[in-house]
């Protein structure tokens, strides 16, 4: 591939709109989703709502995008085709470690109306099973010892909130993007904790006048590859270092609930404004974000790369609809006027898109912060409502096997997450199944007491985690739906 291709340059005419809205933890993810429904709006009605990205640990992101004047490409990918798509959309990027207090300063600008978040599980440095704030997570610590200058995306929310108030402006709306139940509520909570604990009063006006909807945010974005910047190249005629890939499908339920009421126009670019968004989170955390999980763990000790690839393993295909069928749709309540099985068939075809390459290894990390809500809240309302939930349970040994960090033929896995040298050690200090499952369902983060004290559980999750062990993957989970 020719490397003397121009770089790529925005393409709108006239000028840059204003920053109304300051991005926390800007990856290809929000780049695919939210800031296109914002660009959207800004087209249809209008009004100043530019973002600038803020990355809070690496300056890569910004490395890449300020030559190209922090435009990029949106590639869609169909089955059938692929259509480039040039955002420009941002207007600048920030790497809060290099000069923390110029993030603080433009989130408390006037001007910033909205802060929207993408930082990951993790980024909420809460634990995952109580949805509280971790005091022990080292990010939570430094922004305890030195509040002015913030090292969490919390820190940075408090510190900027503070200021706004002291300056007598209003808040920002926290408008949360990640995959996290009732996320605006625990995002709230965590920030009115945290506030809380650096100084009361602060923490009653974010409580007072503070706005933190709630939403649900949906499209498949693998992360883009070397090979991927060239054919973007080929495609563009032109050299774009921080392209992002995405599928046609698209969701956004927010809860319309915004400090006085400013927002962009979401609804003129598709989203879905309502009072409640708790069905459709509950519908999408469990229909894709736990078949994902447990698609990740044994797809990838069956030896699958991608999610299409595994699910075009006849017995991964079997184990999914069994999945949806019998464990998961029988515990959900519709949203309004959604039809579950309609859901659960669409997201079969968008995982079945082969021109998604998305890794299982991708999705599978940070699992020790993504269980939980994906897969443990529905398994424990199962079990008690009488289901086998054995599919579940499979998964959940699965992920056991994986974090133990070698595969099922000896091979190293590369364990992604925030407590894989301790996932890591349990495994290896217990000696069989029936030991690293009781080691493991014994990490109070992540199982609740009443989950790992569930006897019956415990005994098919051995025998699970020993089966993946004795008789391999696939054949597990042809079993598991026979
Ligand atoms: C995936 C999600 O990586 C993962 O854990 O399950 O990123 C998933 O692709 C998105 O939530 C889809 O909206």
């Amino acid at each position: 591939m020719p490397a003397d291709l121009p770089r790529l340059k925005p393409r709108r005419e006239g000028p840059r709109p204003g920053t109304g809205i300051v991005h926390l933890g800007l990856g290809a993810f929000f780049r695919a989703h939210g800031a296109l429904y914002v660009a959207e709006a800004m087209a249809v009605s209008g009004s100043d709502w530019g973002i600038v990205g803020v990355s809070l640990k690496r300056p890569d992101q910004r490395d890449r995008l300020a030559p190209q004047d922090f435009a990029y490409t949106a590639l869609e990918l169909a089955p059938g085709g692929e259509v480039p798509r040039i955002v420009d959309v941002l207007a600048g990027v920030l790497v809060a470690p290099e000069d923390p207090e110029a993030v603080v300063a433009l989130m408390a600008a006037p001007a910033t109306r909205i802060v929207t978040l993408t930082v990951t599980e993790k980024g909420y440095c809460h634990e995952p099973a109580t949805g509280r704030l971790s005091l022990t997570h080292p990010d939570i610590a430094a922004d305890l010892a030195d509040p002015a200058r913030p090292a969490s995306a919390l820190g940075f929310l408090v510190r900027a909130l503070a200021r706004r108030r002291d300056a007598g402006i209003k808040p920002f709306t926290v408008l949360t993007c990640d995959n996290l139940p009732h996320n605006g509520a625990m995002l709230r909570g965590l920030v009115l904790e945290l506030a809380e604990r650096i100084d009361p009063a602060l923490s009653a006006w974010i409580a007072a006048e503070g706005r933190f909807p709630s939403t649900m945010v949906d499209r498949i974005v693998p992360a883009t590859s070397p090979a991927d910047l060239d054919h973007v190249a080929r495609l563009i005629g032109c050299r774009d270092e921080s392209p992002v890939l995405h599928e046609p499908f698209r969701q956004w339920v927010i809860e319309d609930d915004f400090v006085g009421g400013d927002r962009p126009d979401l609804g003129a670019s598709g989203a879905e404004l309502v009072a409640d968004v708790a069905p459709y989170e509950l519908m999408k955390l469990r229909c894709l974000n736990g078949t994902h999980s447990s698609l990740a763990y044994l797809g990838y000790l069956a030896g699958h790369e991608t999610i299409a690839d595994t699910v075009s393993d006849p017995a991964f295909s079997a184990f999914l609809d069994h999945l949806w069928a019998d464990e998961i749709l029988p515990g959900l309540t519709p949203p309004p006027g959604v039809d579950l099985a309609a859901y659960a068939a669409r997201l079969k075809e968008r995982y079945a898109n082969p021109a998604i390459r998305h890794r299982t290894w991708q999705i599978a990390m940070d699992g020790s912060q993504k269980l939980p809500q994906r897969i443990l809240g529905q398994l424990e309302e199962g079990l008690a409502a009488g289901r086998p939930m054995s599919g579940l349970i499979l998964a959940v040994a699965a992920w056991m096997t994986y974090v133990g960090g070698t595969d099922l033929s000896g091979n190293p896995i590369d364990v992604r997450d925030p407590m894989s040298e301790r996932l890591r050690a349990l495994c290896d200090a217990a000696e069989g199944s029936a030991a690293k499952v009781a080691a493991l369902l014994a990490l109070r983060e992540i199982f609740p007491a009443s989950l790992a004290g569930n006897t019956a559980f415990r005994t098919r999750l051995v025998e699970a985690h020993a089966g993946l062990a004795g008789r391999g993957a696939r054949t597990m989970v042809e079993a598991c739906h026979a």
